[in-house]
């Protein structure tokens, strides 16, 4: 187990993300990996063979436990809660099971009206307090040694597993939904966002010190309907967690993450997060050029990359760095989710080559 970074020490805890989402300089940039823990590395793989997913969720050591495996096995400069974004959904009313080799099932998907109507508020203390528990138990743990981050899905993409009843390539009943009752949408989008905000803020509350929402399927949106879909209910879930109590005693960063952002890169700017998050179809230069210096970005290696041998792959982490700039305000992350395939040896090469290359710039 290799790569600990020296800034994590106990006496000197390491907030180089903080800061950079703060866009404060900072030596070098931070690097955390979305998906860092799970099926890509053996010792997750050990506990999954013990226990189910949903059961490592609502288990707060173990759900710990996974949390600091690729802390301890790449050095990286941030933790993420190990949870899924599906979790708000079972005391939504809607159910949620993970079927071996399937994927994520809600047996009570809502399509109409009346199905909207139908849907709990949640209290999250009361329906979730394992994904609190857990966020206590990883700060105790990490005692200091980097920054803990909460995350949830955004309302939109909340919407297409609620609506479609699990994951989907086409997502022909939410697109149904929207245009042919864009009423009971706004309905459903509504309640999604106050549930995400109460929710977020209780992780702030917790003692999450970042959090990031992730808009993956929001990339299958015109603009016009990202902005009336998606956009409008990230900033109402966004304006509803910077005017909480939580957020004024411990105002975590957000970070708004779009799965194919490029189409609408102004409108993002306007979210109110304060970073964002950016895949890898858009380079970084552009994507600050049109998103302004009001945000800080994260990302955007192709998750592909790491399929690569260590030298193209090391090129390929220069060219990220190098298209980010050196102003203020970069996260290195990749443009979306580690792939469960990825060999966890080239995690290692691309953490030591931001490390590495940033210090020779
Ligand atoms: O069998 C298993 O071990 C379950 C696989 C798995 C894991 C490890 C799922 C099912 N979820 C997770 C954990 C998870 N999910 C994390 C924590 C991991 C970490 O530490 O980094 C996070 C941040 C998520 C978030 C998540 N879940 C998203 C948003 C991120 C993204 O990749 O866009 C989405 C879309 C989900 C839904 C989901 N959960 C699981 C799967 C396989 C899916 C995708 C289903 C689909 O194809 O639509």
């Amino acid at each position: 187990m290799t790569a600990q970074s020296s800034e994590a020490s106990f006496d000197s805890p390491n907030d180089l993300f903080l800061r950079a989402c703060r866009r404060e300089p900072v030596p070098r940039p931070p690097v955390w990996m979305m998906r860092q823990a799970g099926r890509y590395l053996p010792e997750y793989q050990a506990v999954r063979s013990r226990a189910a997913f949903l059961d490592i969720c609502k288990t707060p050591e173990l759900a710990c436990e996974v949390t600091l495996q690729p802390l301890d096995r790449f050095g990286f400069d941030a933790a993420i809660l190990f949870s899924d974004i599906l979790i708000p959904l079972q005391p939504m009313g809607l159910g949620l099971e993970f079927v071996e080799s399937v994927g994520p099932q809600i047996p009570n998907p809502v399509r109409d009206r009346a199905g909207v109507r139908r849907l709990a508020a949640p209290d999250p203390e009361s329906s979730m307090g394992f994904v609190m528990d857990a966020i206590r138990e990883i700060r105790r743990a990490l005692a200091g040694r980097v920054p803990l981050i909460g995350f949830g899905g955004a309302p939109f993409t909340m919407a297409t597993y609620a609506v479609e009843g699990g994951g989907s390539k086409t997502y022909p009943h939410t697109k149904g939904l929207l245009f042919g009752d864009p009423e009971a949408a706004h309905a459903l989008l509504t309640t999604l966002a106050d549930t995400t905000a109460a929710y977020l803020e209780a992780q702030i509350r917790a003692g999450a010190q970042a959090i990031q929402m992730f808009d993956s399927w929001a990339g299958i949106l015109a603009p016009r309907d990202f902005r009336e879909f998606a956009l409008a209910y990230a900033r109402r879930v966004i304006e509803s967690i910077k005017s909480s109590s939580a957020y004024r005693d411990n105002p975590a960063p957000l970070i708004y993450f779009v799965n194919g952002c490029a189409p609408y890169l102004e409108d993002i700017a306007t979210a109110g997060a304060d970073v964002v998050g950016v895949d890898w179809r858009i380079d970084l230069d552009e994507a600050r050029r049109r998103l302004g210096d009001g945000v800080a970005v994260q990302g955007n290696l192709d998750p592909t990359c790491l399929f690569l041998e260590p030298e193209p792959l090391r090129e390929r982490v220069a060219e990220v760095l190098d298209k980010a700039g050196s102003a203020p305000g970069h996260i290195f992350n990749l443009g979306h989710g580690v792939l469960p395939m990825t060999n966890p040896e080239r995690v290692d090469v691309m953490v030591r080559a931001v490390r590495e290359q940033s210090a020779r710039s």
